[in-house]
């Protein structure tokens, strides 16, 4: 029954590590997926969330019982603090409908649900139909690694009003290049002219400037100043260190506290056919650093030193491209600076797919093909 099922390909970034896994050199390096790694190129747990994985341990009174289906309550008001901040005129009007999810990607993928679902963005609805599901990239990359700012601005000018946007809240990835706070108002402009409906992807808040805070400028923007309605999703994968935890939320921001208890209820509708509740264990550890102010300090420290281990490759990597003098990825380059300029987990190097292979062949690193380093793949052992 099942013999003409074709084969899938592989993932364009999990399939990296396929290979990596294969190759027996001991010289071999991994940038191909965007996880954290130390010093020592080794995956890395956070000592907060140990300290959180051991209170829960020693907690009897931690139950394995189901979550209710909008995730685990402690959770949830604190995972909107994070992105919003916690004086949030919107939080305090109780204008945020939040629900836990399975990571980054689970949040996405609810919101798209729940846009496809509300009789009441039946226009929305529409337009993915009319457009076959189908979805349309916007301008965003000069050829020189520089943000085409023109570019993205007169494609969410031209998108028909009422489209849906997907930006990267901080840390672009695979670009490494983001907006200017300047940019950020222009752009913020246009959507709401246009009405246009925001998906704030934010999965590396903390990993730009090391400071949550100001990672989440853009989201804070849009839902205060510009009292926007917005969806915003959260992952703590790469801030926390939670991969395999799956753990996220999707918020959704309303115009008023009633409206936010109905789009909740929809959530709910969505989730319950397609999982029933969320995973109980990522959503204790992060509601258990998040409640105890030495341990959420702690966290804020170690986010520091990731983010700034990353930066300190990032130099690292462009001093020895600098001194062996390496060749430029093409033409259009007279530096490697753009490496430094970038930030997050990335660095998008503007080596070509056929570049990346002779990488891999004859020196054992492996990336993704379009050019992508996760610095945190770099370290220093690797000189
Ligand atoms: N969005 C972006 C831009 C990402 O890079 C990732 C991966 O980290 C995600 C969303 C979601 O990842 P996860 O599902 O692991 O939280
Ligand atoms: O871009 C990355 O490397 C991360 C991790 O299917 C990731 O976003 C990669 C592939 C994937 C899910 C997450």
């Amino acid at each position: 029954m099942w013999s003409k099922v074709e084969m899938a390909p592989p993932d364009p970034i999990l399939g990296v590590a396929v290979e990596y896994n294969k190759d027996p050199s001991p010289k071999k390096v991994n940038l191909g997926i965007g996880a954290y790694r130390d010093d020592n190129g080794k995956p890395l747990v956070l000592k907060c969330v140990r300290e959180a994985e051991r209170k829960i341990a020693n907690d009897e009174s931690m139950n394995k019982e189901y979550l209710p289906i909008q995730g685990l309550e402690s959770f949830l008001s604190q995972t909107s603090k994070i992105i919003f901040g916690d004086e949030s005129p919107a939080i305090k009007e109780q204008r945020v409908a939040v629900v836990q999810s399975l990571s980054g990607t689970g949040a996405l993928r609810l919101a798209a649900e729940f846009i496809a679902l509300d009789p009441s963005w039946g226009n929305h609805h529409t337009i993915f139909k009319k457009a076959g599901l189908q979805t349309k990239t916007y301008k965003y990359l000069s050829p020189d690694m520089s943000l085409d700012f023109d570019g993205m601005k007169s494609d969410v000018q031209a998108a028909p009003k009422g489209s849906i946007f997907i930006f990267h809240t901080i840390a672009h990835n695979p670009t490494g290049v983001d907006l200017s706070h300047d940019q950020w108002k222009e752009i913020a402009k246009v959507c709401q002219e246009k009405e246009h409906i925001i998906i704030f992807d934010t999965a590396y808040q903390g990993y730009a400037t090391g400071d949550l805070e100001s990672d989440a400028w853009a989201v804070k923007y849009f839902a205060h100043e510009m009292k926007m309605e917005l969806f915003v999703t959260q992952s703590y994968s790469k801030n926390f260190g939670l991969y395999g935890e799956r753990i996220g939320a999707l918020n959704v921001l309303c115009n008023d506290a009633e409206t936010a208890v109905k789009v909740q209820s929809q959530l709910k509708g969505v989730i319950r056919p397609m999982y029933s509740s969320p995973q109980l264990h990522g959503a204790r550890l992060v509601s258990t650093v998040l409640s105890d102010n030495k341990l959420k300090d702690l966290w804020k420290v170690e986010l520091k030193q990731m983010s700034q281990r990353i930066t300190e490759m990032r130099s690292a990597l462009v001093r020895e491209l600098t001194a062996c003098q390496c060749p430029f990825p093409n033409e259009k380059f007279s530096s490697w600076n753009h490496i430094v300029k970038q930030i997050g987990m990335f660095a998008y190097t503007g080596l070509s797919a056929q570049q990346c292979a002779v990488l891999t062949q004859e020196h054992h690193i492996y990336c993704t093909k379009n050019g992508r380093f996760s610095m945190a793949g770099v370290n220093p052992g690797l000189s």
